[in-house]
């Protein structure tokens, strides 16, 4: 009896053991900072022999944030733990990171020469003989310079390279590079796809998640120096002393990560939360307010960054309000922020519709003219093209055009209009094609990126933001694979020349695994995966065709809405002759605002490139493409491929099962299936909707739609996320 009752204890606790869940679920929560056990045994080898020790000597937040990420890698990376110090003490090699301020042993290594072109951001990891011992340093001017190397040099142990001798210096190209959160005080997120807003602003400013700080770790690891935490259609309340008493606590987490606060300042703050009976820039009252506001911010949070403002535009107020300009309001904030080393990100996203011209044109035609007039702390941030995010765009004739204002790019990570949150698309490829266009500003391979970076026209202030598609999903990104573009926008951010293959290999390396079998196939997946999009989506240069105001689904059909620039057929102007948006000078002229060889370009149907043939011309059904294939027949042809590449994807997915978790590689797998449906989706009432102008059959090889037109039509999601 007693035998009996421990064998079935004994089998009992067996299946305790073997049902009980790994204490992380593979849900993602880890990022690319997964830092598991390196699987190959020579690399293995290599680093447990090269990393003996760990020395840090200093003990400032920022190095004991490298110190503590270091032993936490570490430990995982080489499976035992490695003993840090403040001096190198053991026979066989040590990892030293520091500055010459910091660290005697750094400073020993007279590395002066090579430090000076560094900055104050940049880093170098070379290997060293320290005592006769060889080791590896990692040496910056500052702590953050040393954080970002460690990131670094982690990121070379997670992707097995050698670090037997390495010899690397890296400065980022661009000053400020900031994630916008498009995060309102209530938690929701406007066109935000993965869950709530991260700050918890009711438990603020006592409470001090762990993901605010997981959250500031991911972004110091691909050196993102900013972060705005508030929606740009701002709520002036988080102007209040009772929020920026929160506000101080999320920027005393974030500090020792490099991680500066900015906030959305909503131009109309003085009269909502400043009983003044006006904003007028130039009223002397409210300059006063903002001084004082500004002021106040400072003696809670000294380093605060500055203001990101969205005025005049969609409704938001503005200094054209008072009948003044876009300079008068920033350089009135910039003003207020200047004697504490402040700046303003002030927005060139504006358009009205009572405006009788075409959107596109509205941004360069308000802002040209105010070029020079900026104060030096004023950035102008500029959307990648002159719409609104599309799936493709042409970038925006701002680039090139503003020589005496330093011009901030404006990304959007978040999938407003990429399918939101279960697309998988890569935007690597679309930030390089944007940031690799020419706009011959100075002559040919004045790219925008050189725009951007201040080489063109000597700016020293420069800056990049991405809005964020971050939130509380516990993989933080909705979609596995949309962490891949906050890691590509960082990383983009920090060095533009990288390309988005090795981009897309560190970052599965660092997320998946690094076997070659599983690297390869998938990379080629996500890098084809945007190009796939735009062709069942928008393609040949269609855009703005997505549903009414949630922008979810196709929508080629709206019409007749409060304003012209809100619809679709404002956009596509399809019609039995043809389909495409004259924008030459037999249209709305928007061309004329590029520099003359673009102009060129585009404006001649020939040498336009395809891919942007509906956004600048009117075409007939008829027009013969690149491919010989007729309009009406390339365009279906294009949908029918953005479908088919989604199944290739599947495909592709599916045979990865054996690399890949099951928490993840289901969650992968359910999403491609889902976009694979959505694509459909987008083909088919794209197709029967275009159809009813060209009156032409859908060619061989493109499927049939399942439904008829007015079944899409009728598709009408109520409660889409992100509005
Ligand atoms: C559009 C979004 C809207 C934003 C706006 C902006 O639909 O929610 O407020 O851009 O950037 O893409 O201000």
């Amino acid at each position: 009896m007693k035998n009996k009752t421990i064998a079935l204890l004994t089998i009992l606790m067996l299946l305790c053991v073997a049902f009980t869940p790994p204490a992380h679920a593979e849900d993602g929560y880890r990022l690319w900072q997964r830092y598991d056990l390196v699987n190959n045994s020579d690399r293995l080898k290599e680093y447990q022999q090269s990393i003996a020790e760990v020395v840090i000597e200093g003990n400032s937040p920022t190095l004991s944030v490298a110190k503590n990420e270091l032993n936490m890698a570490l430990q995982g990376l080489l499976g035992r733990t490695i003993p840090s110090s403040s001096r190198q003490t053991q026979s066989s090699g040590a990892l030293v990171v520091g500055t010459p301020a910091s660290s005697a042993t750094v400073a020993s290594l007279k590395l002066n020469n090579k430090l000076k072109n560094l900055g104050d951001e940049g880093y170098l990891i070379q290997s060293a003989t320290i005592n006769g011992k060889k080791s590896t340093v990692v040496a910056a001017n500052t702590d953050i310079g040393a954080l970002y190397g460690t990131f670094h040099f982690l990121r070379l142990l997670q992707t097995h390279q050698s670090i037997q001798n390495v010899a690397i210096t890296s400065t980022p190209k661009i000053k400020h590079r900031v994630l916008n959160h498009w995060d309102n005080l209530d938690r929701t997120v406007e066109r935000g796809y993965s869950g709530f807003s991260l700050w918890d602003w009711h438990k603020l400013p006592d409470y001090i998640d762990q993901r605010y700080i997981d959250y500031a770790r991911a972004n110091a690891s691909i050196g993102i120096n900013g972060t705005v935490l508030t929606n740009v259609n701002a709520n002036a309340l988080v102007l209040t002393e009772e929020y920026l008493i929160k506000v101080k606590a999320l920027a005393d987490a974030f500090r020792p990560y490099g991680l500066k606060v900015y906030l959305t300042a909503r131009f109309s703050s003085p009269i909502e939360i400043g009983e003044l009976k006006t904003a007028d820039p130039l009223d002397a009252q409210v300059q006063q307010w903002w001084k004082d506001k500004a002021a106040e911010i400072y003696r809670h949070i000294p380093d605060f960054g500055g203001f990101l403002v969205k005025a005049n535009s969609e409704g938001q107020p503005g200094p054209q309000n008072y009948g003044r300009t876009h300079a008068d309001g920033a350089n009135m904030l910039a003003d207020a922020v200047a004697p504490n080393g402040g700046i303003v990100m002030w927005r060139a996203f504006v358009y009205d519709d009572k405006v009788p011209d075409d959107r596109a044109k509205q941004a360069y035609t308000e802002f040209k003219p105010l070029d020079g007039t900026f104060r030096k702390n004023v950035m102008v941030q500029v959307k990648n093209g002159a719409i609104d995010f599309q799936p493709r765009e042409p970038f925006h004739p701002m680039f090139g055009t503003m020589p005496k204002t330093p011009l901030m790019m404006e990304f959007q990570i978040t999938q407003e209009y990429l399918g939101q949150g279960t697309h998988l698309a890569y935007l690597s490829p679309l930030f390089k094609e944007v940031l690799e266009s020419d706009t011959y500003a100075k002559g040919k391979g004045s790219t925008v990126a050189k725009v951007i970076d201040g080489t063109i026209d000597n700016h020293a202030l420069t800056g990049i933001a991405g809005v964020s598609n971050i939130g509380t999903d516990r993989n933080w990104t909705g979609h596995q694979f949309g962490q891949a573009n906050w890691y590509s926008y960082g990383r983009l951010a920090w060095d533009h020349t990288l390309g988005s293959a090795e981009i897309a290999d560190e970052w599965l390396k660092m997320t998946f695994t690094n076997n070659n079998q599983f690297i390869s196939p998938v990379k080629q997946m996500m890098m084809g995966s945007h190009e796939a999009l735009v062709n069942y989506m928008t393609p040949l240069g269609l855009h703005h065709i997505m549903g009414w105001s949630h922008h979810f689904g196709p929508g080629p059909w709206i019409k007749d809405k409060q304003r012209a620039d809100w619809t679709s057929v404002y956009y596509h102007q399809a019609d039995e002759n043809g389909i495409g948006f004259d924008r030459t000078a037999t249209g709305s002229n928007a061309i004329a605002q590029y520099l003359p060889p673009v102009q060129k370009k585009f404006r001649n149907v020939k040498t336009c490139p395809e891919k942007f043939l509906l956004w600048f011309h009117h075409l007939p059904w008829d027009y013969k493409t690149e491919s010989g294939r007729e309009l009406w027949n390339e365009l279906a042809y294009r949908y029918q491929s953005g479908v088919d590449s989604v199944r290739q994807m599947q495909q592709t997915w599916n045979s990865m099962e054996r690399f890949v978790d099951p928490e993840r590689f289901r969650h992968v797998k359910t999403f491609l299936s889902i976009q694979e449906k959505e694509a459909v989706w987008w083909r088919d009432a794209c197709l029967l909707y275009f159809q009813t102008f060209s009156k032409r059959p859908l060619p061989q090889g493109v499927e049939k739609p399942a439904h008829t037109l007015e079944y899409y039509m009728q598709i009408d999601p109520k409660f889409a996320p992100g509005i």
